[in-house]
């Protein structure tokens, strides 16, 4: 599985129409390099991460999505909103990747298991700003297997089909550089729970344990092909990886062909580049509409927004004009000499508090609610 993350911070350069090409681009030359899924997300996840709107999200990720499905690349959706993941689908996504395993949604296990697709549910305690607090386990590798277990009955019981479901150990979320060694030298437990198992170990800070000081990006890399291999070898279904080209020749190198699922020989792998690269040519003016459609989505979505906004004022003053029209009605009805300071035209005063109403059935008074 190739990242392709389309969040500001990964493609910085020029402005949001080139962006959606670059990260097309890039996600056609992640298929070329051997991804049999990419992997397409909107919102960062990396600790300290602040969220970003489900609209916002749709906007980045959805005509990416379009056109790399439409020129034959098997797409997922990163993404713990239901609403992106069922528009990601109808846009031709064939799987849900959600690092928070439908916790962070309430909609999200009925809404994936009401596409058919295959979900991948993480391991996952927490949203990025506060995760690290979490990082508190009695034995990692046991808990972190006990808690997927919970997950995987309740995404069973909202729907999720058995054979739509995979599971992933969620490396680097609320988990200390600690707890996902432990994780990762203890695989074989995960392997046992009989589910397919995906594991993100790429770029991942926990990696620099093995590296020096001054690592640099290209060493992390160095670094995350290794857990891959391992993780493959242990029987990992699939490495989700930045660097699919490394990832890719280490694999073929290193890993029994019986543990890997779908692994193209390089003339098949070259066909498939071809013809990828040959729809997306056909598909250049496709995008240029999607992309229209996605900017008039997002003006819509921010239109109603407002409208919704500005009806909830409206009728917040209205309930409160209705709420002090009652409570003059109701003062000035009670019986005359009850109140401590009297009544002027409709406007009252609040009885002092010697000044008991008489009791008054409620029943026959309508506005005696307010
Ligand atoms: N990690 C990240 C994002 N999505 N999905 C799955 N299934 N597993 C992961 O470990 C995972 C993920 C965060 O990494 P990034 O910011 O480098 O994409």
């Amino acid at each position: 599985m190739g990242v392709l993350n389309v969040t500001p911070d990964s493609f910085s350069d020029g402005g949001e129409y080139l962006d959606t090409r670059d990260a097309v681009n890039r996600g056609i030359e992640l298929a070329a390099q051997g991804a049999d899924i990419v992997d397409v997300g909107g919102e960062s996840t990396r600790p300290g991460a602040e969220r970003v709107t489900p609209e916002e999200e749709q906007y980045r990720v959805l005509p990416v999505v379009s056109a790399l499905t439409a020129a034959g690349v098997a797409v997922s959706i990163d993404t713990m909103n239901a609403s992106t993941a069922i528009l990601a689908v109808e846009s031709g996504a064939e799987y849900i990747n959600d690092v928070s395993g439908g916790l962070a949604d309430f909609f999200m296990p009925r809404t994936a298991a009401s596409t058919g697709v295959t979900y991948i549910a993480s391991h996952w305690r927490g949203h990025s700003f506060d995760m690290d607090t979490k990082a508190i386990y009695k034995d990692a590798p046991t808990d972190i297997r006990r808690e997927l277990i919970n997950r995987a009955n309740a995404l069973l019981e909202a729907g999720i089909a058995r054979d739509k479901l995979v599971l992933d150990p969620g490396l680097g979320f609320a988990k200390t550089a600690e707890h996902n060694w432990q994780m990762l030298g203890r695989m074989d437990e995960l392997m046992a729970l009989g589910y397919p198992i995906l594991v993100g170990a790429s770029r991942k800070r926990f990696l620099t344990a093995l590296l020096s000081e001054d690592s640099t990006l290209d060493d992390r890399d160095n670094a995350s092909v290794a857990v891959s291999v391992l993780a493959a070898n242990a029987g990992a279904w699939g490495v989700r990886v930045h660097d699919v080209a490394r990832t890719y020749a280490a694999l073929r190198a290193s890993v029994p062909s019986r543990n890997i699922r779908s692994m193209a020989t390089d003339t098949e792998r070259e066909r498939r580049v071809a013809q990828v690269t040959r729809e997306l040519a056909e598909l250049e003016f496709d995008l240029d509409a999607e992309l229209a459609i996605a900017a008039e989505m997002r003006r819509e979505e921010e239109t109603r927004q407002k409208v919704i906004a500005a009806l909830m004022r409206q009728a917040k003053v209205q309930a409160e004009e209705a709420a002090a029209r009652a409570e003059a009605a109701r003062l000035a009805a009670l019986p005359q000499g009850t109140l401590g300071f009297g009544v002027t035209g409709n406007v009252a005063t609040p009885p002092g508090p010697m000044t008991t109403p008489a009791p008054h059935d409620a029943r026959e008074d309508p506005d005696s609610r307010a």
